[in-house]
């Protein structure tokens, strides 16, 4: 271990009469044991020393206290607790300030609003973000903060996890004072002696009165009532937000110490939940995403200007998102009228923003001021990095790659954003396919987070992690896939849609299916989600492959039955669903429920009940059999590349952590057990994954290969 890592965590020393507690603990000052015993520590020497006056906490780094240690949650608890720290530093019978520089969320913000004093400088950010790491504030936050900032505000923080700026913090009354500049050091003791000077006495947040007449507690308990009706409906299957408003009900109807015992109790049943062991897989499954091999082998290439090939929905999506990141755009189009068409859908997501007050003309100009329109391949030829976004036609992109090689400068990166065809037929049409690489974008690509890096065999690794730059730039997750039809996603939907299909060919309705699904969690089930996509885009893929489909494999036609009628979904009023009058929420119709009988009839099935539950093992047994076999190809790195795709591309409940999280808590025995048993009735679909056989016979999770 290095001498850096072996310094004390707390460092006290003494300046005049403050005594000066800071917290060094990279990367964010998380509040392990270490932190928590160093800082109850300090709090007892400041009381114990008559020649101390004040204490002042500040953080070292970029963080002031960024929370609990989340890599504890789940290990057995190790004294003191971290309400203990803020109970003690609260008691204190020295003055106590925090100066927060940067970073103060969850246990960090407890800590300071357990201090007498707040000081905030321009770059502190305060939240308490416990509830998507399925939590609530579990070191007095419910009761603290509803006493400093009001009932129904501090409810509204702890629900959405917010980060405030320093200025929105003081408005709402978390902070006591703003400073310019980043010396948090300097500012806490200028304001501690400042303090002193005033005589100013421990200022405890715990006596602060709340709601103390009748009206004003009938009051707050009324918007809590109304805040529960709206969370209930919003938060669709999450445990901790209905405990958060029950905590910030304590705070009003219980003295201060059986408020934190309620909060304990409460916070205790979080931290036991499936959900928050879900949703921390999630939270640091996010962050493993960027740490691929090439990391360590090459720096990215430079890069400021770029070239987005095509001005349809994508390429139009694409452009916004670097146009953001702050890139210089030129987007080719093929002639006047199409690239008019792509600038047009380039403003028309800027002139939304405006509509809606939340982007200025003059913002929109100067973003537009780095958007350049061509319908020339030669006028990119100085870019650094090309996106291509045509037709998804192999030919076509074929011949887009060859122009690029033509036209662009030694050195530029060329990605396409095809959604599953070969990438390395792609750069085998250029003179350098170590430049080349696959960039899958998800629609909206301005909106949605996952970003599939797709590496062909020749890709250099310079090349690999520019694009993992450009992610972080966007704003992007992360995910790295190796060439298959279909990616990790893709490939892997496929195989669930169609355990679907089988489903409801075997008895459950379309609607049945989607409920389950929904039912799981997911915002929308299959089905509508062909509605909304478009019923032709799988039925055109569906044609692709009708000539290399295994002549074995089963083959459900409903779909192509309903596209048949014309019948694409939203976008022509009927799909597997109706939508009269160009409604959203989609109408069972019997007309396709007569579709699915007449094709069990004549495939001779006869139609059997399967409950929410039977789907859902079906569903998901299909997922993660997939799953492993995109893994044991070395398609995906990690099981937690798996499940961060199909959180952020493919709208999977965050809170069950992603598919492969979700079958180690189920069980991979169970998993398989399930495969095992739907193969008696089709042994060419539910074929067990060796992987998956190999991890239960070893007595193994999908995590410990996270971890190796
Ligand atoms: C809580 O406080 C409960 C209490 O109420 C009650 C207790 C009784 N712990 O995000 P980054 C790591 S719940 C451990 O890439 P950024 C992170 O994994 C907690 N590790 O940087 C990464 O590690 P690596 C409430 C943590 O600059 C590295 O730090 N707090 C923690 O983009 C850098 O992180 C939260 O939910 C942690 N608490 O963003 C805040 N936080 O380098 C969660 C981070 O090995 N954190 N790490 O990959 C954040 O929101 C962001 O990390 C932050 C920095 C904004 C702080």
């Amino acid at each position: 271990m290095s001498s850096a890592a072996e310094a004390p965590v707390v460092q006290t020393r003494r300046d005049g009469d403050v005594l000066v507690v800071s917290i060094n603990n990279p990367p964010v000052n998380a509040l392990g044991q270490a932190v928590r015993a160093g800082l109850l520590a300090a709090i007892e020497q400041a009381d114990a020393d008559a020649a101390v006056r004040a204490v002042l906490i500040v953080g070292e780094g970029k963080a002031f206290i960024a929370g609990a240690d989340i890599r504890e949650f789940g290990k057995p608890a190790v004294p003191p607790s971290l309400p203990e720290v803020c109970n003690r530093l609260e008691a204190s019978n020295k003055i106590v300030v925090a100066a927060i520089h940067g970073p103060a969320l969850g246990g960090g913000l407890e800590v300071a609003m357990s201090a007498h004093y707040r000081l905030a400088l321009p770059a502190a950010k305060l939240g308490l973000p416990e509830v998507n790491l399925g939590l609530l504030p579990g070191a007095g936050g419910t009761q603290r903060a509803p006493r400093l900032m009001g009932v129904q505000a501090a409810a509204e923080l702890m629900l959405s996890g917010k980060h405030l700026s320093a200025k929105a913090a003081q408005a709402a009354g978390l902070v006591d004072k703003l400073v310019e500049g980043n010396d948090a050091l300097a500012a806490g003791l200028a304001y501690a002696n400042e303090l002193l000077a005033q005589n100013a006495r421990p200022r405890r947040t715990r006596d602060i009165a709340i709601a103390t007449t009748e009206e004003t507690r009938a009051a707050a308990l009324a918007e809590l009532d109304a805040l529960a009706a709206e969370t209930a409906k919003k938060s669709r299957g999450l445990f901790s937000p209905l405990k958060i408003i029950e905590c910030a009900r304590a705070a009003v109807e219980l003295p201060f110490d059986q408020g934190l015992a309620r909060e304990r109790a409460l916070f205790t049943e979080c931290l036991n939940s499936p959900q928050r062991a879900g949703l921390v897989h999630a939270f640091f499954a996010e962050r493993e995403t960027a740490k691929i091999p090439e990391a360590k082998a090459a720096a990215p290439r430079h890069f400021a200007k770029i070239a987005v090939i095509g001005g349809g929905t994508m390429g139009a999506g694409i452009t916004v998102s670097a146009l953001d990141a702050g890139l210089a755009v030129t987007m080719i189009e093929r002639d006047a009228e199409s690239i008019a068409r792509g600038q047009a859908n380039v403003e028309k997501v800027y002139n939304g923003l405006i509509a809606k007050g939340r982007m200025t003309e003059e913002a929109k100009a100067a973003i537009m001021a780095r958007y350049t329109p061509s319908t020339s391949y030669d006028s990119i030829a100085d870019v650094d990095l090309v996106i291509e976004a045509v037709f998804e036609d192999l030919e076509v992109k074929k011949a887009v790659f060859k122009e690029l090689d033509r036209v662009c400068k030694s050195g530029a990166v060329l990605a396409t954003n095809t959604s599953y065809l070969d990438i390395d037929a792609i750069a085998a049409a250029t003179s350098r396919p170590q430049d080349v690489i696959g960039l899958h974008f998800f629609s909206p690509a301005n909106i949605m987070k996952l970003l599939e890096i797709v590496v062909p065999a020749k890709v250099a690794p310079d090349v690999v992690t520019t694009a993992f730059e450009l992610a972080k730039k966007m704003k992007k997750v992360p995910v790295r896939a190796g060439v298959c039809d279909g990616f990790i996603g893709n490939r892997i939907l496929a195989v669930y849609k169609q355990a679907a299909d089988y489903i409801m060919e075997d008895g459950a309705s379309p609607y049945e299916i989607d409920e389950a699904v929904r039912a799981f969690g997911y915002p929308m089930g299959p089905f509508q989600v062909t509605d909304l996509a478009g019923g032709d885009i799988g039925w055109a893929t569906r044609k692709r492959r009708a000539a290399t489909r295994d002549p074995k494999a089963r083959y459900v036609e409903v779909a192509d039955r309903v596209c048949e009628n014309g019948w694409f979904g939203q976008k022509t009023g009927r799909g597997f669903y109706l939508y009269p009058q160009g409604a959203r929420v989609g109408q069972a119709d019997p007309e396709v429920l007569a579709i699915v009988d007449a094709e069990r009839a004549r495939k001779g099935v006869v139609p059997r009940k399967f409950t929410a539950d039977e789907i859902m093992r079906r569903y998901m047994a299909a997922m993660v059999n997939e799953g492993a076999k995109v893994l044991e190809e070395g398609i995906a790195l990690r099981p937690l590349d798996i499940d961060v795709t199909f959180l952020s591309g493919y709208g999977f409940p965050r809170w069950r952590g992603g598919p492969m999280k979700w079958a180690d808590m189920a069980g991979l025995p169970k998993v398989l057990a399930d495969i095992e048993e739907f193969a008696k009735e089709d042994a060419l679909f539910w074929k067990p994954a060796p992987l998956l056989q190999k991890l239960v016979a070893e007595g193994k999770d999908f995590d410990s290969l996270n971890k190796a």
